[in-house]
């Protein structure tokens, strides 16, 4: 999609997951549950360095704030980013102030923030009230801001968040358009244990 075709609204989730898989290709990502990972997988395919997080709603963040402190002494890994739904950050809402007081600098949190609950029939979240950049700077993250929707605007902050100590937190808004998507069921527990055996290389 060009710039110019954007203008007339914000991004759809699959045009911000694809720049997500360019920027963050090798390193470690988990992704929220629900259509963010469906749509993941249609755009990019199965990938070892994705960790897809079934169902465990508000979970999200505070399993990238253990896996971004686990490698904060292991080079291969040079940052971790995790993709967040609007939702389930409201429903995990304390992992901000924990990320906050444990800073760990190689961790990237991107909001795809719809507004809505689309997983579920699309019910307004209480997204459009909360500045969830300038909770995270209250709560003493390194970086945090909102992103403007466009392909270039992302794929700088992308870049520069993974290039940057952190935690740095960035908000996307994003629109509601879905694409044709596989069922994706398997077991979570097996996928946590392929990730991990990625991550240790
Ligand atoms: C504790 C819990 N409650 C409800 C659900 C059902 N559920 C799955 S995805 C989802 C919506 C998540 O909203 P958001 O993070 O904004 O993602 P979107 O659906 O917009 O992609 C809900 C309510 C769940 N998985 N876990
Ligand atoms: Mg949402």
């Amino acid at each position: 999609m060009s710039e110019a075709a954007t203008a007339a609204g914000p991004m759809q989730r699959p045009d911000a997951l694809r720049i997500v898989d360019e920027v963050f290709a090798d390193d470690p990502v988990v992704l929220t549950l629900g259509g963010t990972i469906r749509e993941m997988l249609a755009v990019a395919g199965r990938k070892p360095n994705h960790l897809y997080v079934l169902d465990a709603m508000g979970l999200p963040p505070v399993i990238g704030l253990g896996l971004a402190l686990g490698i904060e002494r292991d080079p291969r890994h040079e940052a971790l980013l995790v993709v967040e739904g609007d939702g389930s950050l409201l429903m995990g809402f304390s992992a901000l102030g924990t990320i906050g007081a444990l800073k760990p600098r190689k961790l990237v949190l991107l909001i795809l923030d719809n507004g809505v609950y689309l997983a579920t029939g699309g019910q307004p979240t209480a997204a459009s009230a909360v500045d969830f950049a300038a909770v995270a700077r209250a709560c003493g993250w390194a970086a945090a801001r909102d992103v403007a929707s466009t392909p270039g605007a992302l794929r700088a902050a992308l870049a520069a968040a993974r290039a940057a100590d952190g935690p740095t937190l960035l908000r996307l808004r994003v629109g509601t358009a879905t694409i044709p998507t596989d069922f994706f069921l398997e077991d979570p527990v097996l996928l946590a244990a392929d990730f991990a055996r990625w991550l240790r290389g």
